[in-house]
């Protein structure tokens, strides 16, 4: 078994390279990737840097060029639901792209032929990450996570991927993860923490919250990691 652990941002990562051992760092596709273990298990970890195109890069690599046999995604969000607060965790079930729009021809958003409107995680990741929380005490929002190359900071944007997807939290990379996961058949999970409300106040919040709520999501992805092994 191979885990690759993904984030966004550099901040999404380094609370998890400080706690890996054995780590050996790689240059690769104007990326840097890290080989190491935990708890004797093999990972190997990367920041895809923003957006969709990013994500889809350095999940792909992961897989064909690293080995990866599952992927786990760790990172921040902006919450939709009115009952996630900053800080909370959420994992997806499922993932759309609320920006993909060949609405004009009469298909529904987030949808292209061939591809789906939605991509479902790996059931038992998602059966684990449940396990995991309960043995934590920690309290796992499960929900539908909507991608898009936007910083939403807007009431009416929000509220329109809320309405067109049912989405309970919207971010940039995880249905880009999805598409590739799902096509490599390579089981995945998203989790993401809440940084912001993606609203008004999203730029101030996401700034003030990213490091901390990073923290959240890594540290529960090691608790998986533990009980994959
Ligand atoms: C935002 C990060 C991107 O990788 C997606 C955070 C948290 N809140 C969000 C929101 N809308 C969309 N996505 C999110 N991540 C990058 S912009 C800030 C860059 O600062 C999830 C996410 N409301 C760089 C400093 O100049």
């Amino acid at each position: 078994m191979k885990i690759a652990i993904m984030g966004a941002m550099r901040e999404e990562i380094a609370p998890l390279l400080e706690k890996l051992d054995n780590v050996k760092e790689i240059k690769y596709a104007s990326n840097r990737y890290y080989e190491a273990s935990y708890n004797g298990i093999d990972v190997v970890v990367a920041y895809s840097k923003i957006g969709k195109v990013f994500a889809s890069l350095t999940a792909t690599i992961l897989i064909e060029k690293f080995g990866c046999d599952r992927l786990l995604f760790s990172g921040v969000a902006g919450a939709i639901n009115e009952d996630l607060s900053i800080g909370d965790l959420i994992v997806a079930n499922k993932l759309c792209q609320h920006d993909l729009d060949i609405t004009a021809f009469g298909h529904p958003h987030g949808y292209v032929p061939e591809g789906a409107e939605f991509i479902h995680c790996d059931e038992s990741l998602v059966a684990l990450s449940k396990d995991v929380a309960k043995s934590l005490g920690i309290h796992l929002y499960e929900g539908i996570i909507a991608t898009g190359d936007q910083f939403v900071s807007d009431h009416a944007k929000k509220a329109w991927i809320s309405d067109t997807f049912c989405a309970d939290a919207l971010e940039m990379e995880g249905s880009s993860v999805a598409v590739v996961c799902d096509a490599l058949d390579v089981p995945f999970f998203i989790l993401r923490a809440i940084s912001d409300s993606a609203d008004d106040s999203a730029d101030v919040d996401f700034d003030t919250f990213l490091e901390k709520s990073a923290k959240v999501s890594a540290n529960f992805i090691l608790k998986m990691v533990e009980k994959l092994t």
